[in-house]
């Protein structure tokens, strides 16, 4: 039987404060996600999108500075159930975003299922923030803390369990900004991250194998959490927040080749694509060229 895959869309652009990235993942079904999986014979089945509530006359209030905390808690505990049901399923969960904040949600529902879930965070920022350390108050930076059980408790609690992940089965990839909170979590926990000074200086080949080998004796189930803006914004300019020196398209590229072979991928999601801030909808199709190598897609 070929692999089954379950795509969930999911509109949420109220864990920051551009407007659009809502608009995600039409944008990537219109790049031709659907027939560009469907051409490696893997099962493909589209749930369609989770429903996101608007916060009431736009007033995006913030409570302990978090922004639009109801809503955002809301939408990633529709969305944990929704991938918690997939994994249960023995589908591949394939989650497209919305900004990054929905990374809670999905990893709700796909940690359950492991004892040992390694993730993957390639990203230009940590998304290791706090109410407390972050700068702007928007949840999509805080994700990956939220996951490791520091946050608000609405969030760290999305399906009942805390934490969701265990610092030392994380790797993140492309990291250039980071807020001085995030740095001090780093050096605490004691979290793996390839910057892009090790990325120039190693070489993407090495950074990846030095991943892969890492994660591979540590951990059961690998999600991969890929945040457009990990790549340079001269190349996927549709992100809410870019930051320049980041990855190019070849390098991520064959990152993503690197971990269809590696064969430990068990859940992904593709996140921050804003067709409003895109050039001739660039910033989809180049998260469908990815999607297509992780699930195995090659030239020969
Ligand atoms: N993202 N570190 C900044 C903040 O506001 O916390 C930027 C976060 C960006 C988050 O791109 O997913
Ligand atoms: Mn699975
Ligand atoms: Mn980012
Ligand atoms: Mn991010």
């Amino acid at each position: 039987m070929n692999q089954k895959i379950s795509i969930i869309g999911v509109p949420m652009d109220l864990g920051q404060n551009r407007r659009g990235v809502d608009m995600g993942p039409s944008a990537i079904r219109y790049a031709g996600i659907i027939d560009r999986l469907e051409q490696l014979k893997l099962d493909i089945e589209d749930l369609g999108d989770i429903k996101i509530a608007r916060p009431a006359h736009n007033n995006q209030e913030k409570v302990d500075n978090l922004r639009n905390l109801k809503e955002v808690s809301e939408g990633s505990s529709l969305l944990a159930e929704k991938v918690d049901q997939v994994v249960q399923s023995g589908a591949f969960p394939l989650v497209l975003g919305g900004d990054h904040s929905i990374a809670m949600g999905t990893l709700a529902g796909v940690a359950k299922h492991y004892e040992n879930l390694g993730v993957i965070w390639y990203d230009a920022h940590g998304d290791l923030n706090t109410g407390e350390s972050s700068p702007s108050g928007n949840i999509h930076g805080m994700p990956l803390a939220v996951s490791l059980g520091i946050g608000h408790e609405k969030l760290t609690n999305i399906l009942g369990y805390a934490p969701k992940i265990k610092p030392e089965n994380i790797v993140i990839i492309g990291a250039r900004s980071l807020d001085e909170g995030e740095r001090v979590l780093i050096k605490e926990k004691g979290i793996q991250v390839f910057t892009m000074h090790e990325v120039d200086k190693m070489g993407m080949p090495a950074v990846m194998e030095e991943s892969i080998n890492y994660l591979k004796g540590r951990t059961d189930g690998v999600h991969l959490s890929l945040d457009l803006d990990g790549l340079d914004p001269n190349e996927a300019p549709g992100v809410g927040t870019p930051v320049m020196g980041g990855l190019s398209y070849r390098e991520s590229h064959l990152a993503m080749e690197m971990l269809a072979q590696s064969k430990m991928i068990t859940s992904a999601e593709f996140v921050e694509v804003n067709p409003i801030l895109d050039e001739k909808n660039k910033t989809a199709n180049m998260a469908v060229g990815l999607m297509g190598s992780l699930l195995g897609e090659s030239l020969l």
